[in-house]
């Protein structure tokens, strides 16, 4: 498929997906989210992909859902249509590690798109919020939710219900994302961690990805459960005797997925 509000290169096992809209601040509408659940299951089932990277520009990772597109539409419309569940629902199958690299506005989707990726590197510059109230509605793909898991009730309330935006100091501080670092360091940093990612076994990132994931979805012992069971799966892959191996022969360890 071709793009046209994005752009993916993939190089060394790493997809950059970057949102390129900037006329509208990257604002998500129809066709920006299609292309880019398109691209995330492609690289999901490139075996040159093994890490994939979400990125903006500079000046935003994106300002939310497209308030134009929006604005004309009715209930009706957007219930039948069951707008934005197509793209949670693609997003969160995508099994590979999936990191967004967030500079500047990420607001209302935009927040959204970056809490539903596995992590957050976030630059300096960074600036989160859920600024829907401001517009007669409220978070439509995970800001009261996911937002809430992330930072606590408190604060969930207080960036959904008065709108504000959170640095990115904010941001690292109350658990949003995973780092911060110089707005002119971002995708060096976020290349070199999915790069650090795509050197280690599939098997092992996959089952990881699924776990932390459960720990969303069930109970602490159940879990507990998956995660040791999962654990001890990973005794009959190869890797792993390739990995220990490696450990007591002091040497790198080559991993073959198997
Ligand atoms: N939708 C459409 N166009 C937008 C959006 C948006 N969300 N944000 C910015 N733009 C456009 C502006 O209209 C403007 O276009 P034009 O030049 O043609 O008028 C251009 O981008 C530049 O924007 P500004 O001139 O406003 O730039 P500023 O630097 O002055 O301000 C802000 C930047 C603060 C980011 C400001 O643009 C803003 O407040 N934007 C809207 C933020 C917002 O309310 N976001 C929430 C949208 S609703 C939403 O996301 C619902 C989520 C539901 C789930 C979504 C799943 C994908």
């Amino acid at each position: 498929m071709a793009f046209e509000m994005i752009t993916v290169d993939t190089e060394d096992y790493v997809a950059l997906i970057r949102l390129n809209r900037p006329d509208a601040l990257n604002a998500l509408n129809s066709q920006l989210l299609d292309e880019l659940c398109t691209a995330l299951e492609e690289a999901d089932g490139s075996e040159k992909v093994r890490c994939i990277v979400i990125t903006g520009s500079e000046k935003a990772f994106a300002a939310g859902a497209d308030i134009k597109e929006m604005s004309e539409k009715s209930f009706v419309d957007v219930f039948t249509e069951n707008m934005f569940a197509g793209a949670n629902d693609r997003i969160t199958r995508i099994r590979k590690p999936v990191i967004a690299a967030v500079a500047g506005y990420a607001l209302g989707g935009g927040c959204e798109l970056a809490m539903a990726c596995d992590f957050i590197i976030a630059a300096d510059t960074a600036k989160f919020g859920q600024p829907e109230i401001n517009l007669g509605v409220m978070a439509g793909l995970g800001g009261t939710q996911r937002l809430t898991r992330f930072v606590g009730k408190s604060k969930s309330m207080d960036m959904n219900l008065t709108g504000r935006f959170m640095t990115a100091e904010e941001a690292e501080r109350a658990g949003l994302v995973s780092r911060v670092v110089p707005a002119k360091k971002l995708m060096e940093e976020a290349m070199a961690a999915a790069q650090k990612i795509a050197e280690k076994s599939m098997l092992s990132v996959m089952a990881i990805k699924e776990s932390v994931n459960r720990s969303y979805e069930t109970t602490l012992a159940e879990g507990i459960l998956f995660e040791r069971r999962v654990f001890h799966s990973m005794f009959a892959t190869e890797d792993q005797k390739e990995g220990m191996s490696a450990f007591m022969e002091k040497r790198q360890p080559q991993f073959r997925d198997k």
